[in-house]
């Protein structure tokens, strides 16, 4: 049987097999994503970010529970953004979601991200596809919320959840400067802590500052601030009424068809920049002429500008 029925039928070893050769970049993982496409779109997808160590893989982890006990077929992806050497967070994310690892209506799978620009944007995006295709849904995915790609990619999921932890002092600075923007939802964990009120307050406050000052809100839904102890399960059954609130809010407003075109448009841009270079490459052989380029560049003899207008214009006569 080809990959791409494999992947429909949900055949976990054949998903597995795609996620790697997306993570190795194979050439070949494009033309099998080619043909899932028209099998996507249809699952819920749930990002989950926050500052490291805020408790996102106990939440999901919870989360996938609460899921589990409606009958859906759960997928999680977890992107660590750390060095591919450190290991650190892939391996507290296995540990703290491994109770569901036997499960086989529950995928788990950590993404390194390799730090290369918009590369983790782009593998994210291709491995919901590939979990899409397989039949799971909802789809996880948990980033820690530091760079713009995490950002971006917890942005452009159905429902965006954003974990906070008593006592962030600075932190919030970082939270109003983009976080806070895309979040649907937060959650205020680690509420066992002291302090967790004033944290709730304060979000209220930024929340209010920052809806204001963003244009890409959506009208008529208020981000609901949830307290959690996720090692607890406290607050776990308001969370997921609050998810669900969202999906019926979402369901009700075209929100999906909406999110559907976001992705879509973020996928064309991406993939024409990535694959855009490659081609222009190609066509001028620049390769061949770069060395040459280089040079008088380097020696003052042309400029970069008007190198690259040139370069351009000869690609679109
Ligand atoms: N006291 C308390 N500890 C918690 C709570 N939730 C999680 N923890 C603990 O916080 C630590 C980090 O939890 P994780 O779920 O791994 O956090 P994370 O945000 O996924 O961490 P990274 O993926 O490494 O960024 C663990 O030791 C958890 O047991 C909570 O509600 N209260
Ligand atoms: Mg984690």
């Amino acid at each position: 049987m080809e990959a791409v029925e494999k992947i429909v039928n949900g055949d976990v070893r054949a998903v597995a097999r795609m996620l790697r050769d997306i993570d190795d970049e194979r050439p070949e993982a494009t033309k099998t994503l080619k043909e899932l496409y028209q099998h996507t779109g249809g699952a819920y997808l749930l990002g989950i970010t926050g500052a490291p160590g805020s408790g996102k893989s106990t939440l999901t982890d919870q989360l996938i529970s609460q899921y589990r006990n409606q009958g859906k077929k759960v997928g999680v992806l977890a992107i660590d953004p750390t060095s591919p050497f450190s290991g650190g967070a892939i391996l507290g994310d296995r540990i703290r979601m491994q109770r569901h690892e036997t499960d086989r209506n529950v995928f788990i799978r950590s993404l390194a991200t390799r730090g290369n620009l918009g590369g983790l944007t782009r593998s994210t995006s291709d491995s919901i596809k590939v979990l899409d295709a397989a039949g799971y849904d909802p789809i996880i995915v948990e980033t820690v919320g530091v760079g713009q790609d995490e950002v971006e990619v917890v942005g452009a999921t159905d429902t965006a959840v954003v974990v906070v932890v008593p006592g962030l002092g600075d932190d919030i600075q970082a939270i109003k400067a983009g976080i806070m923007e895309i979040a649907d939802l937060l959650v205020v964990n680690k509420a066992d802590r002291e302090g967790a009120r004033k944290t709730e307050r304060e979000l209220q406050f930024a929340l209010e500052l920052g809806r204001k000052a963003s244009s890409d809100q959506e009208e008529g839904w208020q981000p609901p601030i949830v307290k959690t102890v996720a090692t607890k399960k406290q607050g776990l059954d308001e969370l997921y009424q609050a998810l669900e609130d969202h999906r019926n809010y979402l369901l009700e407003n075209d929100g999906f068809e909406k999110h559907r075109r976001r992705r879509a448009r973020i996928d064309l841009t991406k993939l024409i920049s990535d694959m855009g270079y490659q081609k222009i490459a190609e066509r001028l052989e620049l390769k061949k002429r770069l060395p040459e380029l280089v040079k008088q560049i380097a020696e003052r003899k042309a400029d970069p500008y008007s190198i690259a207008e040139s370069l351009i214009a000869q690609i679109l006569e």
